[in-house]
C-alpha cells in the first residue's frame, strides 16, 4: 500500500512543503512550495517571523493538494508561549539573539555542569531553550510552552503536546528517564505545568481544524502526525546507511556531525568534548556536535552582497585557491551571531597568528576546509567516546550539493563520504508518517535504493590534514 504525505520542513534559511509518495520500493519527492525564512529584528531583538511562516505553511498545504497526512519539523530549541486561552504571547525569539549572553555561565555556576549534563546530556550551547527561558522573567500569563513545530501543529489542529526529539533539545528533558526533568525544572524556578505532555515521533497530533481545512482545501479528517519534529532527527532517520557503522553530517545552516547510538554517553570526557545526546526517532540517541556549518558561507555571501546564485562560481574559485592557507575553529561561538562574517574570520586568523584570507575565494576555501576539519573531529571523537566504529560518513541536507565540501570532508576523515539525499529532512518526516500509516519496510533501505547518492572516496595526504587539524587545536 502506498501513501502520499505532506512534509513541512522549516530550516533556518528556508522552509518547504514537500509531497512524498511512499510505498513498497517507492519513494518520490515533489516540492509543492519553498519560501525564505528571514528573521526580523524588532527593537533590538531578533525574532522569527512565525506568523509569516505559518502563512507559507498554509500556502504549501494548499499547493500540496490531496494527501494522506501532514507532518511538521523545524530547527530546534525555539518556542512560543501560550496564555490560558491558547493565544500566543509575544513573538518567538531567534536562537541567535543576544538575550542569552551570560545566562549559560550563570546557570552552570548555580546548578553545576555535571548536574545539567547528567540530566539532559546536551552540549552546552548558549541558546538551549533552558537558557532562553531563564534570560528574563517568564511572562506571568504564560501557561504552555510549545516548541516551534508543536506551535504550528497546534494552529493546524488545536491540539497541544511536546514531541520528544525536539523536547530533548530544551535542556529540561531527562534523557535517561525519557521524561521532562521536573526536579531540574523546579530547581530552576520554572513552573512544571508550562511543559505539555510528551508525545513520541509517530504518534497522532490530531486532525485539521475546520477553518484550516476550509482555507487549504484539504479535508478536516486529514491526520497531522508528530514526526521527528527536530529537523536533525528527521534528517538522521533518512540517512541511507546500510548498517550501524556510520557517521553523519546533517549539513545545512548548521553541520550536525556524529554517530547514532542506542544509549546516551554522559561521561565527564563527553561533556568536556562538547557532545550532545539528542533523542532520535525510535528512541535512538543522536550523539553529535554542533558545528557552525554553512552559516559561515551564508553570512559571508550576505556581507558581500552576493546571492545564492553566485555560489557555484565562488565554489569553483575556492577549489582553485591554495590549500590550508588559513583555518578557523568552526565550533567557536564567536561565529554564532549575525554580522560581518568575513571580518570575523579575518580577525580570528590574525588572533591565531595566521595571514587572513585574501579575497573571497580564499575566504570560501578557509570556511570549507575548516568545516571539513570540524566534521572530522566530531566524527572521530564521537566514535572514540561512544565506541561506535565508523566506516563511512553520510552527508545529508543542502551541503550534500557542495561537491567541494563533500570531497574535503572525505579527504579530512580518510573515509568515503556518501552525499545525499539533499532533502533528507523532508524524507525522514514523510517516512515517519508512512510508518504511522502502516508502511513497515526498512526506511533507510528504501532511501538507499531510491535516492540519488554520490560517493567521494578519500584521496591524498592524511598527514597534511593532521597538521591542519593541529593548527586549530582539533584532533
Ligand atoms: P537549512 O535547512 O538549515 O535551512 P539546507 O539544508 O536547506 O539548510 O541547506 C542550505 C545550504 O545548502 C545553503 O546555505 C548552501 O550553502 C547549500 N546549498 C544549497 N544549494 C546548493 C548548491 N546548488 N550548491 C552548493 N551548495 C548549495
Ligand atoms: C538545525 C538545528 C540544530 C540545532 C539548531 C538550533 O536546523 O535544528 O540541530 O542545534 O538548529
Amino acid at each position: 500500500m502506498a501513501g502520499t504525505y505532506a512534509a513541512v520542513d522549516l530550516g533556518a534559511s528556508s522552509g518547504r512543503v514537500m509531497v512524498a509518495r511512499v510505498g513498497a520500493g517507492e519513494l518520490t519527492l515533489r516540492e509543492a512550495h519553498r519560501f525564505p525564512n528571514e528573521p526580523v529584528r524588532v527593537a533590538g531583538t531578533l525574532h522569527w517571523d512565525v506568523l509569516g511562516l505559518y502563512r507559507e505553511v498554509l500556502a504549501g498545504l494548499r499547493a500540496a493538494g490531496a494527501c494522506d497526512g501532514v507532518g511538521i519539523d523545524s530547527w530546534a530549541v525555539d518556542y512560543g508561549l501560550l496564555d490560558e486561552d491558547g493565544a500566543l504571547i509575544g513573538n518567538p525569539v531567534h536562537y541567535r539573539d543576544g538575550r542569552t549572553d551570560g545566562v549559560l555561565e550563570r546557570v552552570v555556576a548555580e546548578v553545576g555542569a555535571e548536574t545539567l549534563y547528567g540530566v539532559s546530556g546536551l552540549q552546552f550551547l548558549p541558546f538551549n531553550t533552558v537558557y532562553q527561558l531563564l534570560s528574563s522573567p517568564l511572562p506571568p500569563q504564560a501557561r504552555t510552552l510549545l516548541m516551534v513545530p508543536d506551535l504550528l501543529a497546534y494552529w493546524l489542529t488545536g491540539a497541544t503536546g511536546a514531541e520528544v526529539t525536539n523536547a530533548s533539545t530544551t535542556g529540561l528533558y531527562d534523557v535517561r528517564a525519557g521524561a521532562w526533568a521536573y526536579p531540574l525544572i523546579e530547581r530552576l524556578g520554572l513552573p512544571p505545568s508550562l511543559f505539555p505532555p510528551l508525545r513520541p515521533a509517530g504518534s497522532a497530533v490530531g486532525t485539521l481544524r475546520a477553518d484550516v481545512a476550509a482555507g487549504t482545501g484539504l479535508p478536516s479528517s486529514l491526520p497531522v502526525t508528530a514526526v521527528g519534529s527536530h529537523d536533525t532527527a528527521s534528517a538522521v532517520f533518512a540517512v541511507p546507511a546500510a548498517d550501524e557503522r556510520f557517521g553523519y553530517v546533517s549539513c545545512g545552516t548548521w553541520s550536525l556531525a556524529g554517530v547514532e547510538l542506542t544509549a546516551p554517553v554522559l561521561s565527564v570526557e563527553s561533556r568536556a568534548a562538547g557532545f550532545t545526546n539528542e533523542v532520535g526517532v525510535d528512541g535512538t540517541i543522536r550523539y553529535l556536535r554542533n558545528i557552525m556549518g554553512l552559516w559561515l558561507l551564508q553570512e559571508s555571501l550576505r556581507a558581500w552582497g552576493e546571492t545564492a546564485s553566485s555560489l557555484s562560481s565562488l565554489l569553483a574559485a575556492a577549489a582553485e585557491a591554495p590549500p590550508f592557507a588559513a583555518l578557523v575553529d568552526p565550533g567557536d561561538q564567536e561565529f554564532l551571531p549575525p554580522g560581518d562574517m568575513p571580518a570575523r574570520i579575518a580577525a580570528h586568523c590574525e588572533r591565531t597568528g595566521q595571514r587572513p584570507p585574501a579575497g573571497r575565494a580564499e575566504t570560501v576555501r578557509c570556511i570549507l576546509e575548516s568545516l571539513a576539519l570540524g566534521h572530522r573531529a566530531a566524527i572521530r571523537e564521537a566514535s572514540r567516546l561512544s565506541g561506535r566504529a565508523v566506516d563511512v560518513v553520510h552527508i545529508v541536507g543542502g551541503g550534500a550539493r557542495n561537491a567541494l565540501l563533500c570531497r574535503l570532508t572525505a579527504d579530512a576523515c580518510g573515509l568515503p563520504v556518501v552525499a545525499g539525499p539533499v532533502e533528507a529532512t523532508a524524507i525522514g518526516n514523510a517516512l515517519v508518517q508512512a510508518r504511522a500509516d502502516g508502511y513497515d519496510d526498512d526506511p533507510r533501505d528504501l532511501v538507499r535504493r531510491t535516492q540519488e547518492l554520490v560517493t567521494y572516496e578519500p584521496r591524498g595526504d592524511e598527514t597534511a590534514w593532521d597538521r591542519a587539524a593541529a593548527r586549530i587545536g582539533l584532533p
